[in-house]
């Protein structure tokens, strides 16, 4: 406990304290400010769980999880849907921390909010549908029968964008199908992606030591987490090389390790597409929380007959975009999410693309995290903006001569959601089909429809939405 920052310490609203067992308690380092991302001030703190928590924490998982996996499925459910009402119960509140805690909007943090409910009561129904299937006899005279059964112990690591919702995505299904659950939050969003989870789960009578919570830094309460051996599976969504290292250490120690990364995703409007749409529709896919989303569009690949006219309602719609306190209802777009990561595109990937010969249309500056929304045309595959994943509020646009470059570009980075924009859906259905995507939507942006498939099991499985009819974008991707 060497040097207790005194921001740290006084006058914060939430403490991201360790939670082990069903209690709290105070972390092995010196507590650190966690900053309400608008204001720049510290408004809660966290200190990092040491080795030693986490060992206690797999441990009390490990005692409690057998006797949670045979209690009754009706029981559990009942469980996991209290553990909703009281994050219902608490919507006000949550609403404004999730604003503070991430620099998202109101209309994000709904969204957030609204899908992690949402994943605990979808854990609760299907609990009870998916408890398995009677298999055709292979033999006579023999009955097989298939049924899910828990893992045991789940390390849970999950980052700053949604903290609450990309966290419930294992943390509802791992404990409605009977697993303890090992939680390790962003060290940027750990009140509503750890002390708020550990204060509704204890309330809706989670059994202790089910749920354990570990606030802390990457390198050490992830890593220390990441290569416990008590754990029966990782669960981790993050960074491509975190989640390669952690994978690597999984393969060596023989722990299944699932991972959910980045994606450089591909946003291509044919030269027979609505611009006024494919804009409306661009702006909110890139724009959405900053740009901070796996699958945000990165890179607007757009064919040249249609490419100024595009560009123009794009540029127009971006210009009139409100940065600001995303506490104050006109605001579009609030602050980025840290130093680090403005450094990050902004040095690293916008100002050497302009060096390289991209244009700006509008933005590339900043006051503080505050970063203007940028458009940049003259974009060619060689730049570094559309080499890597952007994760900032940044629009790229690249023009292609043909179809079959447009493809060939979209399918040359890891993508996780792609757009394609036609005023033929059946074009624009057909190259959705050569796209190597999981998740792939004509006429429209992301997550209209859920986005689920990469959690399904060993197969890989595409979707495709079709959209046939104009879609009423939010105004102010509209432009109005
Ligand atoms: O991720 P990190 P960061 C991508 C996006 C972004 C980049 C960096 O490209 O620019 O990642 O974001 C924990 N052992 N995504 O730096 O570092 C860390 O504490 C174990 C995509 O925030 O991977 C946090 O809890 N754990 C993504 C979590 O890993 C470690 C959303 C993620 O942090 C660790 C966010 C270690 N050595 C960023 N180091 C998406 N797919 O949505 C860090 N962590």
């Amino acid at each position: 406990m060497s040097s207790v920052s005194t921001e740290a310490t006084e006058a914060v609203e939430y403490t991201a304290e360790v939670f082990i067992d069903g209690r709290f308690e105070s972390p092995a380092s010196a507590w650190r400010p966690v900053l309400d991302k608008a204001a720049g001030t510290p408004f809660a703190r966290y200190g990092d769980a040491s080795a030693e928590q986490v060992d206690r924490a797999v441990a009390a998982a490990r005692r409690a999880q057998p006797a949670w996996a045979d209690t009754d499925a009706n029981t559990r459910c009942d469980v996991i849907r209290a553990f909703a009402a009281q994050l219902q119960r608490r919507h006000d509140e949550l609403i404004t921390l999730l604003v503070r805690e991430t620099g998202g909007t109101a209309e994000k943090a709904e969204e957030e909010l609204g899908q992690s409910i949402n994943q605990l009561l979808n854990s609760a129904t299907q609990l009870t549908e998916n408890a398995g299937s009677i298999l055709p006899p292979y033999k006579p005279g023999k009955m097989s029968l298939s049924r899910a059964v828990p893992l045991g112990v789940i390390g849970l690591i999950v980052p700053w964008n949604y903290p609450m919702s990309l966290a419930m995505r294992a943390l509802a299904p791992g404990l409605a199908y009977g697993n303890a659950v090992v939680l390790k939050p962003a060290e940027l969003t750990p009140i509503a992606g750890g002390r708020i989870l550990a204060e509704a789960a204890r309330a809706a009578g989670v059994p202790d030591g089910l749920l354990a919570v570990l606030p802390g830094d990457g390198p050490a309460t992830g890593a220390a987490l990441s290569r416990h051996r008590g754990l029966d599976l990782i669960h981790f969504t993050g960074s491509f090389e975190v989640g390669a290292a952690i994978r690597e250490h999984g393969a060596r120690t023989g722990t299944p390790v699932i991972t959910e990364l980045g994606g450089d995703n591909a946003f291509v409007v044919l030269d027979d597409a609505d611009v006024e749409q494919a804009a409306s529709c661009a702006v909110w896919t890139a724009l959405w929380y900053q740009g901070q989303t796996c699958i945000s569009a990165g890179r607007h690949i757009v064919q040249r007959a249609i490419a100024a006219e595009f560009t123009e309602a794009v540029v127009e719609r971006v210009r009139k975009l409100r940065v600001g306190d995303p506490l104050r209802e006109e605001v579009d777009l609030g602050p980025v999410i840290s130093a680090g990561q403005l450094a990050r595109f902004h040095e690293g990937l916008v100002l050497p693309s302009i060096d390289a010969g991209a244009r700006v249309a509008v933005g590339a500056e900043h006051d503080g995290l505050f970063y203007r929304p940028t458009v940049l045309t003259d974009v060619t595959p060689d730049m570094p903006i559309f080499q890597e994943e952007t994760f900032g509020p940044v629009m790229p646009i690249t023009v292609v001569d043909s179809e079959l470059q447009a493809l060939e570009l979209a399918n040359r980075h890891r993508t996780l959601m792609n757009s394609v924009f036609s005023g033929d859906p059946l074009r624009g259905y057909e190259f959705a089909e050569r796209l190597h995507s999981n998740e792939v939507h004509v006429n429209d942006g992301y997550a209209r429809h859920g986005g689920e498939g990469q959690l399904a099991g060993f197969t890989r499985r595409q979707w495709i939405g079709l959209q046939t009819t104009p879609v009423s974008y939010p105004a102010w991707a509209q432009g109005v």
